[in-house]
């Protein structure tokens, strides 16, 4: 093959030095791609005029949440802090890689274990622990195999399997997202072509819960839809429902028929206890209703680049649950084939060993300490520093990794440009990326941009 290949090349040149081609006049880019089209025979002759077949695709906007990441790179000032993606910082602004996960990457160099491809379904003791993570090991959906698990790619590339589920199985059904949401749950229910729609959630008058409206937009969505709920530490808001109304969700998705899709990307992170950040998944689970669970290990144990992260479908029996296990492996298979098996032995290692598993535990506990910590601290600052009587406790009532501050998009824009703090334009701060040292300074900019840009 390779020879062939050259020697069509060669051919070409040839023909070019002794004058038999028509291509006078031509340049060094159009010879470049006469070669390249006598090469590989995919580019003909009219590729040559410079005209690109692409030309009518446009350029896509930056992502609104990874593409502050790009431009906080940009900025050389030596005060730029970035608020803008939910990544754990230490307190010098370093992102972290905990110490059990470099203990577990020691132990699987030392075992040395083969690369071959993992199943569809991705790695068993994982699939295993994930779910036992989850639901609790003695759940008895476990025992009766009522739970269809799927390895993902993290808590994105899993919610992008159930939607593909949804398109396929439940078509025309609607999956009613919180307002806001995360940003990109829209794109992966588009891109699925999943219809959605919206259902209240925040209130900025009292900077909290909208829960009438909330159980009213879910009352009032067509019977058997998919609602999608943050299973803790909702984001954007940092506001989660109380156990009373976790309840009254469940009463209202029950009566109608719906289908209850937890998003749980901060399990563990919110209270510094994987099984308090489990309790509103748990509590559908326990009323006997089928659940969807997306997880992630991105921020509960800071492996954000393995892509590592599970699909669960909590089915009425076992045969169910083996046929919708059947269909995300039949979905997965032309996405990506196989999931990646670095992540999956890493959780399956952490949680499969209880000294490990405990070290994990104290581990997310310093994280999720160290965050409420700059969360006092920015209150503190903000409260003492802002003369006008405005009440920022909310910043103290909000959980997770965020505060939703509640700056409007100019305001927002004010924090980057004046302030060169890097955030969302819809108001939100990751605290996680904040440091003790920094809170003062940050105060100073939300009281400039809340106060002096309208
Ligand atoms: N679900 C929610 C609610 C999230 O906030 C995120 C990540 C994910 C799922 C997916 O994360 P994963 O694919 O890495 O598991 N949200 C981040 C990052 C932290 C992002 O936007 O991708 C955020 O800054 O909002």
């Amino acid at each position: 093959m390779a020879s062939s290949v050259l020697s069509s090349a060669s051919l070409s040149f040839h023909g070019i030095h002794k004058g038999k081609s028509n291509l006078g006049g031509i340049n060094k880019g159009k010879i470049d791609t006469f070669i390249k089209s006598k090469c590989f025979g995919r580019i003909s002759m009219v590729a040559a005029s410079n005209v690109s077949r692409f030309e009518g695709i446009t350029m896509a906007p930056p992502d609104p949440i990874l593409g502050v990441s790009e431009a906080f790179k940009a900025d050389n000032h030596e005060l730029k802090l970035n608020l803008g993606v939910g990544a754990y910082r230490t307190e010098e602004l370093q992102p972290y890689v905990l110490n059990v996960v470099k203990k577990a990457d020691k132990l699987l160099l030392e075992k040395g274990e083969n690369r071959e491809y993992l199943p569809i379904e991705g790695l068993a003791a994982f699939n295993k622990v994930t779910a036992e993570l989850l639901f609790g090991a003695d759940n008895p959906v476990m025992k009766q195999q009522r739970v269809a698990t799927v390895q993902g790619l993290s808590g994105t590339g899993s919610l992008r399997l159930a939607a593909a589920l949804i398109e396929r199985y439940f078509p025309g059904a609607k999956v009613l997202i919180s307002a806001p949401t995360w940003g990109n749950h829209k794109n992966i229910f588009n891109d699925a072509g999943v219809p959605w729609s919206e259902y209240r959630y925040y209130d900025p008058k009292t900077v909290g819960l909208d829960f009438e409206g909330m159980i009213a937009d879910i009352k009032a969505a067509p019977e058997g839809s998919f609602i999608l709920l943050h299973g803790c530490a909702h984001n954007p808001t940092g506001i989660d429902p109380t156990p009373e109304q976790w309840e009254i969700i469940a009463d209202v998705i029950q009566e109608k028929n719906h289908v209850p899709f937890f998003d749980i990307a901060y399990q563990g992170f919110a209270s510094g206890s994987l099984d308090a950040d489990a309790s509103s998944v748990r509590m559908f689970v326990a009323r006997g209703m089928e659940v969807i669970a997306a997880q992630s290990y991105s921020k509960n144990l800071g492996l954000y680049a393995e892509r590592i992260g599970a699909i669960n479908v909590v089915c009425s029996s076992p045969e169910a649950a083996a046929r919708v296990k059947s269909q995300l492996k039949r979905i997965a298979r032309p996405m990506y084939s196989n999931p990646p098996v670095h992540g999956a032995r890493i959780v399956a290692n952490i949680v499969g060993d209880s000294t490990l598993f405990s070290e994990w535990n104290a581990e997310m506990e310093m994280m999720a300490g160290r965050i409420k910590n700059v969360r006092h601290k920015l209150f503190d600052n903000l409260s003492s520093k802002d003369k006008s009587g405005k009440d920022w406790s909310f910043v103290l009532k909000q959980i997770g990794m965020f505060s939703f501050t509640g700056l409007n998009k100019a305001q927002c824009d004010n924090m980057t440009n004046k302030w060169h703090v890097y955030m969302t334009k819809d108001g939100r701060i990751s605290l996680a990326g904040l440091s003790l040292a920094k809170c003062e300074y940050l105060a100073d900019a939300i009281i400039d941009s809340y106060h002096n840009v309208s």
